[in-house]
């Protein structure tokens, strides 16, 4: 039985996957050093503090750093491994950004000794640690079929769960060589409880992104279901529901669209690997972002007034987390801004959000500041505080139009109330406003079987 012979781990990138994975390294009893380009990063860990806000990560950070065992800087030094978790963007025209990568391995390469192993987790196109990590460890002069070990071992974490998605998950764990994968399972075996699967990295890299791709695509199939739903005035989830229950049937949740550092981002390394044969992908995306300005559409076809007053509930990508990247919010924001509207935005935990064009604003934590004589309100995030929200906090607005794009609302107490309510895949309710008293009973019948 091979045994694991690591006993220091360098850890390069301290962001939302390398940190918590350098805590529960340090946590297992190996001796750590995170390493990060960013001198706040560093401080704020010197200062015994996490600059990360989930709280079982700021628990496990502080707990390393208590433990001696772990430390940060911005210097690498040598270690028997070396985990790689920095960020993997898209440029302006979408084609894979590789630069954080190829500086972290070139930073490394002069301290890997003979013998270590060096793994890549960043989310990479096909190709990636052939071609970038161990190229740029042949140019240090090393071999890197024989003097060490390389792997790819994507990071499978959901914000907001990090902690035990890292435990829990299963690994696929890619080596150029056998060898290589061998011994990084034995790696992982060694701090998480999910099953390192070997394979090699080119198919490990491949893994990633199919699995972000499959969700990326099986959501814009959602949000088109919703479209075709809205059209032939039938409501999407009730449908979706039904056909759910064939065993072979998982039809996703439709929305206003899909953000998240990952998600929106990973298509489009396949896309740019192979355009003609990723016509699918190419047009997934596009119906994902092209969402929000569908449901802006949709309110101007009822009654937003051109150049009116437009209340945003909701920055965050997905529901009670702090995190604002690539936003659907972003991408309503750009249209509004395209089309002349005077917008304010809300979120309970998001205080800034990047416009399209990189300008920064901020976000208001007061609700009424922003539905006040708005002309419609748009609710883009599935925060749990939106799914409790009554009529009461509507009032202030101008005109009575709430656009649900996550479909968070008591919708018949709003109806009653006279708002006009357009729900993503469901059909227009206009306003009840003006039926006679049997009109009215018969419509929100007809609503609260739909709901
Ligand atoms: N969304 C929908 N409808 C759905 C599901 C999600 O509109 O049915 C939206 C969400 O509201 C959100 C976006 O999609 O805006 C992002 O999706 P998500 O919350 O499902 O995923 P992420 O980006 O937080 O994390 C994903 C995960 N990948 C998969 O589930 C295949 C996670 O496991 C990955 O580790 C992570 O990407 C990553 O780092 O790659």
């Amino acid at each position: 039985m091979p045994k694991n012979t690591i006993n220091s781990v360098s850890v390069v990138g301290l962001g939302y996957v390398g940190l918590p994975t350098a805590a529960l390294l340090t946590r297992a009893g190996y001796k750590v050093r995170g390493i990060d380009v960013n001198q706040d990063i560093i401080d704020c860990l010197n200062r015994g503090e996490c600059p990360l806000g989930e709280k079982e990560v700021a628990e496990i950070v502080v707990e390393a750093l208590h433990s001696g065992n772990f430390e940060a800087s911005l210097t690498p030094t040598t270690a028997d491994a070396f985990v790689i978790c920095v960020p993997t963007p898209v440029r302006g025209d979408k084609s894979p950004d590789l630069s954080m990568v190829r500086a972290a391995i070139r930073a490394t390469a002069p301290v890997v000794q003979r013998g270590a192993l060096v793994i890549l987790e960043s989310t990479s196109p096909i190709g990636t640690t052939r071609n970038v990590i161990a190229a740029e460890l042949a140019a240090a002069g090393l071999d890197p079929e024989k003097d060490v070990d390389v792997c790819y071992c994507p990071e499978r974490v959901f914000p907001g769960a990090t902690v035990r998605e890292i435990l829990n998950n299963d690994r696929v764990v890619g080596g150029l060589t056998q060898g290589a994968a061998e011994r990084a399972k034995l790696f992982y075996e060694s701090f998480c409880n999910g099953v390192p699967v070997t394979t090699t990295a080119e198919n490990a890299e491949y893994s990633k992104l199919m699995e972000n791709t499959f969700r990326d695509v099986n959501i814009a199939l959602a949000n088109v279901f919703a479209r075709i739903a809205e059209g032939a005035g039938v409501d999407v989830q009730e449908v979706i529901m039904l056909a759910n229950r064939h065993p072979r049937v998982n039809v996703h949740t439709p929305g206003p669209g899909v953000g998240g550092h990952c998600i929106p981002v990973d298509p489009w390394f396949l896309i740019d690997a192979a355009p003609a044969a990723s016509r699918l992908l190419l047009d997934s995306r596009n119906i994902n972002d092209g969402q929000a300005e569908w449901l802006l559409n949709r309110a101007e076809a009822s009654k937003l007034p051109r150049g009116g007053k437009v209340a945003i509930l909701g920055a965050a990508y997905r529901g009670d987390l702090d995190d604002a990247r690539e936003s659907p919010t972003e991408n309503l924001l750009s249209a509004l801004e395209e089309r002349g509207y005077k917008w304010s935005l809300h979120d309970p935990f998001v205080t800034k959000i990047n416009l399209h064009g990189g300008a920064e604003v901020s976000v208001h934590s007061e609700l009424s500041v922003v539905l006040r004589d708005a002309d419609a309100a748009f609710i883009m995030t599935d925060h749990s505080a939106y799914r409790a929200l009554s009529v009461e906090a509507f009032e202030v607005m101008k005109e009575r139009l709430i656009i649900d794009g996550r479909r968070m609302l008591h919708k018949n107490s709003f109806l009653e109330a006279g708002f006009t309510v357009i729900g993503t895949g469901a059909p227009t309710s206009e306003s009840i406003e003006g039926l006679d008293v049997e009109q009215k009973a018969a419509h929100l019948k007809v609503v609260s079987s739909n709901s």
